[in-house]
Formats: C-alpha cells, structure tokens, sequence
C-alpha cells in the first residue's frame, strides 16, 4: 500500500507562528509520526507540502499508478479550489482529507470544504493527530 500525503499552503510553517490555533509541533514531526504509524501497518508514505494550487494538482495527477490512496489537508484550498476537488474526482485515487484545527469552529468561510463530499472521510479539530488518525483510517479503507 502507497500513500502519498499533501500538505497545502503555509503549512511550512507549523511550529513557528500562531501556536494557539495549529500547535507548535512542525510540519517535520508531523511526517515522522505519520512515518511511524505506516512502519506499524505496513504502509509506504512519500510526502510533499506545496504553497501551490498547480503543484498541488500536478502531484494529484500523477497519483495514479503510484499510490493507492492520499491524504491530504489542502489547507485555505479546501474552501477555495474547485481545480483541486476536479483533479481528485478526475483521478478517482480514494482519499482522506484532514485538518489540524476544527473548521466548523472557526470563520464561517472556513467551515465549507469543496472537497470533503468526494473523501472517504474527513477528520479535523484534533491537531496533529488529525493526520494520524487520517492515514490509519485510509488504510484501513484501502486494505478492504
Ligand atoms: O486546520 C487546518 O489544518 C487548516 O487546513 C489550516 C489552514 C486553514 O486555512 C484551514 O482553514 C484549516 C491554514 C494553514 C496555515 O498554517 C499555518 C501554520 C502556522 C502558522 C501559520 C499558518
């Protein structure tokens, strides 16, 4: 089993700025438990962060044949990109979208996901552990 997971836009700069709302683990810590969980059942991840949107569909693209499944936390995208919810329905690869805050508890503009209708699943509000309980979860799904 192949996961390739997305990080979005300012991403990069988890563990450096707004503590309060994302944590202050980095972005670094994230993959390497994301890596720890995958050693555990027995999943290969690649990653990739990406302040942009073309990148972004680009690497959406090119994941069939690569990997079995995403999981991605398209960060200000999920509210905005209807080219990424395109490039993820084009593809078909099943996917699991995450967020480190709960977007229902926040602005208004965040609470809608353009991609959340067409995911496995959805999982936000529980920081870092949004992406850890995102990879088993599509695991689990892929291993059906
Ligand atoms: O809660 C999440 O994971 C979000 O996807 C994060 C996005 C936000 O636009 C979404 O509404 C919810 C923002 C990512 C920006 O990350 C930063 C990290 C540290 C400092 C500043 C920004």
């Amino acid at each position: 089993m192949r996961v390739l997971v997305i990080h979005g836009p300012n991403l990069n700069l988890l563990g450096t700025r707004e503590p309060e709302i994302y944590g202050t683990f980095t972005l670094q810590h994230i993959n390497d438990a994301l890596a720890g969980i995958a050693a555990e059942v027995g999943c290969r991840v690649d990653f990739m962060q990406s302040n942009g949107e073309g990148e972004i569909i680009d690497a959406i693209q090119a994941s069939p044949g690569k990997y079995d499944g995403i999981l991605i936390n398209p960060a200000a995208y999920t509210h905005t990109s209807v080219a990424i919810r395109d490039a993820l329905a084009a593809v078909g690869t099943p996917f699991v979208e995450v967020h480190l805050s709960n977007i229902h508890k926040r602005e208004e503009f965040r609470h809608k996901s353009l991609t959340a209708a067409i995911a496995v699943g959805q999982i936000c509000g529980f920081g870092m552990q949004s992406y850890l309980l995102g990879l088993r979860g599509l695991c689990q799904h892929l291993s059906r």
